[in-house]
């Protein structure tokens, strides 16, 4: 298995993750996503990472890769076996490809100063309802999205909330303070094997994001 990755990219993050949760052994090619290789580009359709190869297979897109790996190594689950939690957990998966990423990325990239207090309370608002609705209504005692067991729910969101130091050093955002079960999560998760195992220190967040906050 050949992983197509970049240290930079929150979505091949989230692939790291779910190999390592699942403790499957892969080859890690690193991209110059400045200078992509032949190699990457004959196997990733949209010159993009997260790619897998796997089998003589090419997959791309890290939500469809997860599934993919959870499907194809199903010892370690990462998916509810229940129907309707396995509906509501790739509800939670889509509102973050679908809604939050699109406005956390908003509020670093925004060049209008007049615009930050606005962007952030609409950002915060995507965590209260995840909040409220996700983590209220599945997460139980927690820690995970999901409760108890780690998911693919975890794995999509996380690698946002590594990268949340360079969103509070440039534009002074965090979790807002009613929002204590996405504090608690994202604690366990950074402490988790796989997230420590690929983990970068907030500097080369800090640093890496400089040019999109400038
Ligand atoms: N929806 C894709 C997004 C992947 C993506 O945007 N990757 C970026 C890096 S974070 C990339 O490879 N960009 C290179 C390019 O667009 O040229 C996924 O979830 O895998």
């Amino acid at each position: 298995m050949e992983l197509f990755t970049a240290r930079v990219c929150p979505y091949a993050h989230r692939t790291r993750l779910a190999l390592l949760e699942k403790g499957v052994a892969f080859e890690h090619i690193e991209e110059d996503l400045k200078n992509k290789s032949a190699r990457f580009l004959e196997v990733s359709p949209y010159g993009k990472v997260p790619a897998l190869v796997h089998n003589g297979q090419t997959l791309y897109e890290s939500l469809i890769i997860n599934e993919y790996l959870d499907e194809t190594f199903p010892e370690t689950p990462l998916m509810p076996s229940d129907p309707v939690l396995r509906a509501k957990a790739r509800i939670w998966i889509h509102y973050c490809d679908a809604y939050f990423v699109s406005d956390f990325y908003a509020v670093i990239q925004n060049k209008d100063r007049s615009k930050d207090s606005e962007l952030k309370e609409k950002l915060a608002d995507r965590l209260r309802k995840a909040e409220r609705e996700g983590f209220g209504e599945l997460s139980g005692d927690g820690p995970y999205w999901l409760g108890a067991d780690v998911s693919l729910v975890d794995l999509a969101w996380y690698p946002f909330f590594e990268r949340l130091p360079a969103w509070t050093h440039y534009r002074g955002f965090e979790i807002p303070d009613d929002c204590p079960k996405i504090a608690a999560w994202a604690e366990a998760m950074a402490g988790r094997a796989s997230a420590r195992d690929v983990a970068n220190d907030a500097a080369y967040y800090i640093e890496g994001y400089a040019r999109y906050a400038a």
